[in-house]
């Protein structure tokens, strides 16, 4: 018999409901956020979790490709993107995103997740035929490319609406989309962080309409840098709104601010507390949502695998070659090779389950299948510390 016990008497209210699986609401986010009682909240978070996957800790073996840094947008909380004859920008050439495609096939990757700036220049076709040629190339591996806000540039600049710009993406070989992007809805946070960048209204228009043509995608949430605890849960509850209408997201991602060599580099970085607090109400409040991942290089590998107890069931992937949180003063590696994955997780006292983008199986020999639907449910129901009943304690 599993006992909770809450030093925090607000959150008893909650903590019934959540263990009951009702939905929780605004004002149960705000006080998620604001409690000091991080033990009940991520205890809660964790019930949740392993009710959903059991034991298991998912990972998959990827590859990042950013084809260039060169964007117009010059977001304030961002150190990746550079002007066209900035010190440091780049952009690669078809062969050379060819080539490290390669490289990450050669390292078993089963996905690339492809992101990058707003080119000037750069047409949309260049990008369909860089799709097209990964797909050609690679035929069996997924490619997780273009955020909300490059389909909308890429719309704007190709003069077609979303839907057919979407519709283009797909029939070139895109298979899902990756979160990026939506950093906080809230125009408020939006002005100082990201002006001029797509908003957040769009951003959810735009993943409505990539779910409605087939593909799928996540979503994200940059935290811990203006932004209110009020700003976070609406961003939450809208996210879950989109997702009751169209179960098109795969797994949310909390994405911790990272402040050094950005326009905001006078922020404090956020703290760990934060980091377990960004994985535990989320898992919480996104009843809708199957997967949430602890992004290790930003939290460290360190924090990722504490988060596996907070309510995180998937810890992402090998990565190779991150730019986007290193130009960012992110100090993790580049790259977490698969062995060390997996002994984070079963340090963690997790069962690790390599899994491809939409966590369907990786038949690799030796190594599990992810399971999925009743399958799923089975084996949390197998799993040695899934939920097995509850005793809520308040201490106070
Ligand atoms: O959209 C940019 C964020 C995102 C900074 O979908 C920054 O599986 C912190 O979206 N400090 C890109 N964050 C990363 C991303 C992502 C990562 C892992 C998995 C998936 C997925 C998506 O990184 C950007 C922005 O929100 N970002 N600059 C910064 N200085």
């Amino acid at each position: 018999m599993a006992e909770l016990i809450i030093d925090d008497a607000r959150l008893k209210p909650i903590a019934e409901r959540a263990l009951a699986g009702e939905r929780l609401g605004f004002d149960d986010g705000i006080a998620l956020y604001r409690s000091p009682d991080l033990l009940a909240v991520g205890w809660l978070a964790n019930y949740v979790r392993e009710k959903r996957h059991g034991n298991v800790c998912y990972y998959n073996i990827n590859r990042h490709i950013n084809p260039t840094n060169v964007c117009v947008a010059h977001c304030r909380l961002c150190a990746f993107g550079r002007d066209l004859d900035a010190p440091g920008a780049y952009t690669y050439a078809l062969e050379e995103v060819w080539q490290r495609a390669a490289q990450g096939v050669a390292e078993g990757a089963t996905e690339f997740h492809i992101v990058g700036g707003l080119h000037p220049d750069l047409t949309f076709d260049h990008y369909l035929e860089l799709i097209r040629g990964l797909k050609q190339r690679f035929p069996h591996v997924h490619l997780k490319a273009f955020t909300m806000v490059e389909v909308h540039y890429f719309s704007r600049i190709a003069k077609l609406s979303i839907r057919d710009t979407l519709l283009k993406m797909k029939e070139a070989g895109v298979d899902s989309l990756p979160g990026g992007g939506a950093e906080i809805f809230n125009p408020r946070v939006r002005k100082i962080i990201c002006d001029h960048k797509t908003s957040g209204q769009m951003w959810l228009d735009i993943a409505r309409t990539a779910h409605q043509v087939g593909l799928r995608s996540n979503a994200t949430m940059l935290y811990g840098h203006v932004e209110t605890e009020e700003e976070r849960v609406e961003h939450l509850l809208l996210l879950r709104e989109l997702q009751d209408e169209t179960k098109g997201f795969v797994a949310f991602i909390p994405l911790e601010f990272h402040p050094d060599n950005t326009a905001l580099a006078h922020l404090p970085k956020p703290t760990g507390f934060d980091a377990l607090k960004n994985i535990a109400v989320p898992r919480l409040l996104l009843d809708n949502f199957d997967h949430i991942k602890a992004y290790w290089i930003m939290l460290t590998t360190r924090i990722a695998q504490i988060a596996l107890r907070f309510g995180a069931d998937d810890i992402d992937g090998t990565v190779i070659e991150e730019k986007i949180y290193h130009d960012a003063g992110a100090t993790t590696e580049q790259f977490t090779p698969r062995a060390e994955l997996e002994r984070l997780i079963r340090a963690a006292g997790r069962e690790p389950v390599e899994r491809d983008t939409l966590y369907g199986p990786v038949g690799r020999s030796g190594l599990q299948s992810a399971p999925s639907g009743a399958e799923g449910e089975a084996a949390a129901k197998r799993s040695s510390s899934g939920p097995s009943g509850t005793i809520v304690t308040l201490n106070v």
